[in-house]
């Protein structure tokens, strides 16, 4: 049985927190690791040793260094590929053609494209003044401090590196709080940044539940700095309202119920497998995945059967199958979760086109916390199958008639992270996109990420935008020094 240890100050420890939990492999139902609690007093420990390493050695260091660190940090990965792919596949029983192709390649990625915030170009103003002898005004961005990271299970490394990269480019030290399902990975990222030479206290990882643990000991605690959270929008506000007394600065990540719209002038070629990809990756567990799917009427019922088709060739089980490319739901509960919208999605009416129900498959996989691919037709837009954020393999399709029409029907949600648009007409693909209220568009694709640009949502998807130089404004504070000549 593995251990899955706390790394504070560049040690790993079993922390004080007494009796460890479980960590089971969702695609077997297996435990197969002990997961060492932190207390309040392991979080405090991890909190005071990212706050000393900000005047140890990692302050001192030149962006150049820091710079140098990033890219051996991102080959380390690469060069323990196969430990990460254990441990990801472990911990979540995704496909490893999916860890192997999505997870950890962007766990390096991330580092190597987070390298450029390391050096920053700073602003400065010549101002004049009555005195004619003038001022120079300079902009310069200092690291916030220490700052803490609360992470899902969904990708786990992917969405942990992606804010972990920026906040050590820009000079920040970290203490990252793991999914409870999944806290492999970033313990594994322990041993890397040792291996690397980042210093000790740069990097803490503590592991435990949210509310009344280590979660919530993390966020109310005063040596932190800021806090970055991807999860749930509900528990992005709780987080909100522990980050409140203190006034300390968010930037959220959260959750969709995300729209695909599909003109009848689209490649349907592309517009299906696209939307089989949009819709079931990672098993429907992927914030970005399109639950609500709207489709011109005149090619309804052909798109309809075609992603009833190829979602019905989707192949569940094995994450080492050679044809396996969908996972397993992450946990039993979430498992209950799911099935019982499956449940409410006939109890509302809904037509069930494919799957609907638990799958049942063979051997050490009947364990594991399968449900079936499944589509709905026929649900009016009140329905909470339609509005709620489900998070597993499952869409409704509903048709539409004209083009406001289907931007008012995509834009009549809380949520606004993403959308997904299929058109061959040039002005459509950069009208409608203008049209939506959410913070990412794709016009024929999906998840096609450039860690250059904005990523984030609007209403309860989110706060702020991470990504590329945006990044900086979450991860640096400005000062601006105006010196009279
Ligand atoms: P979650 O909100 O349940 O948990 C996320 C993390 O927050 C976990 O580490 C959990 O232990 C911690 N946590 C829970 N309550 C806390 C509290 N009160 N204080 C501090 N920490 C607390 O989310 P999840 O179930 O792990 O992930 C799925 C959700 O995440 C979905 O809603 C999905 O849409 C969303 N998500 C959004 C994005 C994005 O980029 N917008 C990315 C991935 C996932
Ligand atoms: O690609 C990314 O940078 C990112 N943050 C993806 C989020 C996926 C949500 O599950």
């Amino acid at each position: 049985m593995n251990d899955i240890r706390l790394f504070i100050d560049g040690e790993f420890s079993n922390g004080s927190a007494g009796a460890p939990f479980d960590d089971v492999n969702p695609a077997t139902g297996q435990v197969h690791a002990r997961v060492h609690k932190a207390s309040r007093e392991d979080v405090d420990a991890a909190v005071q040793a990212a706050r000393r390493a900000l005047s140890g050695p990692w302050g001192k260091m030149s962006g150049r260094e820091r710079r140098a660190l990033m890219f051996r940090i991102a080959d380390e990965i690469d060069r323990r590929r196969d430990d990460f792919m254990r441990a990801e596949i472990a911990d979540t029983g995704k496909p490893a053609a999916l860890a192997g192709s999505i997870d950890i390649p962007r766990g390096a990625a991330n580092f190597r494209a987070f390298a450029d915030l390391c050096d920053h170009p700073s602003e400065s103003y010549s101002t004049p003044t009555p005195d004619g002898r003038g001022a120079i005004n300079t902009v310069v961005r200092s690291p916030k401090g220490v700052i803490s990271v609360i992470c899902p299970w969904n990708l786990p490394l992917l969405l942990m590196t992606w804010k972990v990269a920026p906040a050590l480019a820009t000079g920040n030290t970290v203490v990252v709080k793991p999914s409870e399902e999944t806290p492999a990975t970033a313990t594994l990222l322990g041993e890397v940044m040792n291996e690397v030479g980042v210093p000790a206290g740069v990097y803490n990882v503590i592991h435990g539940f949210g509310p009344a643990d280590a979660g919530q000991f993390l966020v109310q605690h005063e040596g932190v700095d800021a806090i970055t959270f991807t999860g749930e929008s509900r528990t992005g506000s709780a987080i909100m309202k522990d980050a409140a007394s203190r006034l300390k600065p968010i930037s959220f990540e959260l959750g969709g119920k995300n729209p695909s719209l599909v003109f009848a002038d689209c490649d349907l070629d592309a517009a299906v497998a696209g939307t089989v990809r949009s819709v079931f990756a990672n098993c429907g567990q992927v914030c970005l995945c399109s639950e609500r799917v709207y489709v011109e009427r005149s090619v309804f019922d052909e798109f309809t059967d075609r992603l009833v088709d190829a979602t019905r060739g989707l192949v569940l089980g094995d994450p080492h199958g050679p044809d396996t490319n969908t996972g397993p739901l992450i946990s039993a509960e979430h498992q209950k979760k799911v099935l019982s919208y499956f449940e409410l999605a006939q109890q509302e009416g809904a037509e069930v086109r494919t799957g609907g129900q638990k799958a049942e498959l063979p051997g050490a996989f009947g364990q594991g916390f399968f449900v079936e691919p499944t589509i709905w037709t026929g649900l009016p837009d009140t329905a909470r199958t339609v509005r709620e954020e489900i998070f597993g393999p499952c869409c409704h399709i509903a048709p539409f008639d004209d083009e406001d029409e289907v931007v008012a029907r995509a834009n009549d949600t809380d949520y606004g992270l993403c959308a997904a648009v299929w058109t061959r007409d040039v002005s459509r693909a950069y009208r409608v996109p203008q049209a939506l209220d959410v913070g990412i568009v794709w016009v024929n694709d999906w998840f096609l990420r450039d860690l250059r640009t904005p990523f984030g949502g609007t209403k309860t998807s989110g706060i702020g935008r991470e990504g590329g130089k945006y990044s900086l404004e979450f991860y640096t504070e400005l000062k601006n020094i105006c010196i009279k000549l």
